[in-house]
């Protein structure tokens, strides 16, 4: 059967006019697995509903913020009384207060704290306080990863680029990608070797901790403690890009999650409840650098407004409840076996797993640690599964190479009609 698209595809004509791509955001546009991306009317808990009617269960969550599901109502109502006090004032408030405070009892470690607008603002952020403390030019990231699209990031960066087929978008000077030292994920003989040759100049290593931009990449037992331990020897500092990561990993977060104490991290997607926001932060000493407090400069018109404020306070709330980090783990693993059992049943030789409330599936039989075993994955499979999970009211991340996410608004019921759904659509393949 096929989906019945019609007014999203006129839409998407119609907004190619206008907007690069039909999208305010490249993979938005569905470049990997073709076809036509549902232009959405609104969402409810678990589901998305497009402009033709039709219903999905939705596990891109619009790429992790959503992890109550959409128009939670605590959210929704804190979203309509912030906004009925007005909208932004420029001007500090008590709720940029709380925020801070609630980041600072939720993170590991954490000292103080910066509200911007984006994940990206967020690393390009952390990056210049980095180079500020040390005095140093060079950043260290992994191939795969992705902080967000300014100029010494988009060095052989993950998300989107991977499916762009440009490592190094044009536009980047070439200065800035010198800036950057781009090694394999998990190859901490890479770090020891880059170091070694530049470590006196090594401002800092900036990671994923939990690498999800490459599909769902996990940490090699050691490696982050390697990265901490490197750091420390050549007085760089370790920058925990947690902006996808953070409060959905056990514990919280990855430095919760697995013992480590960066020096910085960077926050963005859950923090928001779904408005636009990024946070940087970390010990206080680094922090304490960023203007006005220091002579490190950073701004933003719109930092700390009320509305992503009220909407990331209501929601950190509702994930503080005893129960939620449970249930959501639950039903990531649920979602999981379940996929399992219908690849081995269906004597298919790949495998989902999942870590806190991200999950992920590889179409590739080699066991996926850095970009280049990510690679391996068969993207034109992935992209037929992909639409027969589409077509039987399943949506997933339109990239092989980004993460599934979970909601607690999806229910056992949701969780198992998506594995009914893989079944049929792997059945397909
Ligand atoms: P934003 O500037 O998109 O808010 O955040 C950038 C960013 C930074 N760090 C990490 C670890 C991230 O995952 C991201 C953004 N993630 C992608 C999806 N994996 C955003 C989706 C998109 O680009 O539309």
């Amino acid at each position: 059967m096929a989906l019945q698209l019609s007014r999203s595809e006129a839409l998407f004509a119609a907004s190619r006019e206008v907007i690069p791509g039909g999208v305010n955001s490249p993979v938005r546009a569905f470049r990997s697995v073709g076809g036509t991306p549902p232009f959405i009317a609104r969402g409810e808990g678990p589901y998305l509903y497009d402009v033709d009617g039709n219903r999905y269960i939705d596990y891109c969550l619009s790429w992790g913020p959503l992890i109550l599901g959409h128009a939670h109502p605590e959210v929704v109502a804190a979203v309509q009384e912030a906004a009925a006090r007005g909208t932004s004032f420029g001007a500090p408030t008590e709720l940029e207060l709380e925020m801070a405070r609630t980041l600072i009892q939720f993170y590991p470690g954490l000292e103080m704290v910066r509200m911007v607008n984006s994940g990206t603002e967020a690393t390009m952020s952390a990056i210049r306080v980095a180079r500020a403390a040390t005095g140093r030019p060079l950043v260290v990231k992994f191939i795969g990863c992705y902080h967000g699209h300014h100029d010494s990031m988009l060095v052989s960066a993950g998300s989107g680029s991977i499916d762009l087929g440009v490592p190094d978008s044009p536009g980047v000077p070439a200065a800035a990608a010198r800036t950057t030292l781009a090694l394999p994920y998990n190859n901490l003989e890479a770090v020891r070797e880059a170091f070694a040759r530049h470590g006196e100049s090594i401002a800092a290593v900036i990671v994923e901790p939990v690498a999800g931009n490459m599909g769902l990449v996990l940490p090699k037992p050691g490696f982050l403690e390697g990265l901490r331990e490197i750091t420390r020897q050549y007085g760089a500092l370790l920058i925990f890009d947690e902006v996808l990561t953070g409060f959905r990993l056990p514990g919280g977060s990855a430095a919760a999650c697995f013992g480590i104490d960066p020096d910085l991290v960077t926050l963005g997607k859950v923090l928001g409840g779904g408005l636009p926001v990024g946070a940087y932060g970390g010990k206080r000493r680094y922090m304490e650098l960023v203007a006005p407090a220091g002579p490190v400069y950073q701004a933003g018109t719109l930092s700390g407004n009320p509305l992503a404020m009220a909407a990331g306070l209501a929601q950190l709330r509702v994930l503080q409840r005893p129960e939620t980090y449970p249930t959501l783990e639950a039903r990531t693993r649920r979602l999981v076996q379940g996929l399992n059992e219908v690849l081995e049943r269906r004597g298919l030789p790949y495998r989902a797993r999942c870590l806190g409330s991200l999950w992920g599936l590889f179409f590739t039989t080699e066991e996926v640690v850095d970009y280049d075993t990510a690679r391996t994955a068969d993207t034109r499979l992935y992209a037929k599964f992909f639409h027969g999970m589409l077509r039987r009211g399943v949506y997933l991340a339109p990239s092989q190479f980004e993460t599934g996410f979970m909601s607690l608004a999806h229910t056992e019921a949701e969780i198992d009609a998506t594995v009914a759904a893989a079944e049929a659509a792997l059945a397909e393949l």
